[in-house]
């Protein structure tokens, strides 16, 4: 049986700003993911060229960091069998008109720059990115009454 995983989810500014909050948790919790960490947080500089490291100097990052630190997001850490690649595939492509519809991103989204959601690419990356934004307290591993309704371990 495969073991649960974490991964880093932010609901970005453009989410918290349109109202999207609760319909991103929605889909999250109907999948049978497991939010165990939850933050509302204004990103400063320091933690977006923390987060988006991997792409300080290339051409959209100012665009990208005005965009992140424009208004507060929600961190959630999100557990759950195969965490990292469900929520990827739950996202969609980077880029919302690219994205296959039924994805977050093509359903709530329409420009790259401005695409709802963020979520961890490898368990590698995961493991980095939770450390960013929580301490290991505040990361609560919840027993789910209803987890043999959802999973079979
Ligand atoms: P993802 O968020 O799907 O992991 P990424 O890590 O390649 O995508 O890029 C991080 C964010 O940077 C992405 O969510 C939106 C922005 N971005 C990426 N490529 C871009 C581009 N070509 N133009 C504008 N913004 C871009
Ligand atoms: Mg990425």
């Amino acid at each position: 049986m495969p073991q649960p995983t974490r991964t880093l989810i932010l609901l970005k500014p453009d989410a918290v700003q349109r109202g999207l909050m609760g319909a991103v948790i929605s889909r999250i919790e109907a999948r049978g993911l497991k939010i165990v960490g939850m933050k509302l947080l204004q990103v400063d500089d320091a933690l977006a060229h923390r987060h988006y490291s991997a792409h300080v100097g290339k051409p959209f990052f100012p665009g990208l960091l005005k965009f992140i630190t424009s208004s507060p997001i929600l961190a959630m850490a999100v557990q759950g069998e195969n965490a990292v690649e469900v929520m990827r595939q739950m996202m969609g492509a980077t880029d919302p008109a690219k994205a296959a519809t039924g994805t977050i991103r093509a359903d709530l989204g329409l420009a790259i720059g401005r695409n709802v959601i963020h979520g961890s690419d490898s368990p590698e990356s995961a493991q980095t990115e939770l450390a960013l934004y929580f301490k290991p307290n505040e990361l609560i591993d919840w027993r789910r009454d209803t987890e043999p309704w959802i999973t079979e371990s």
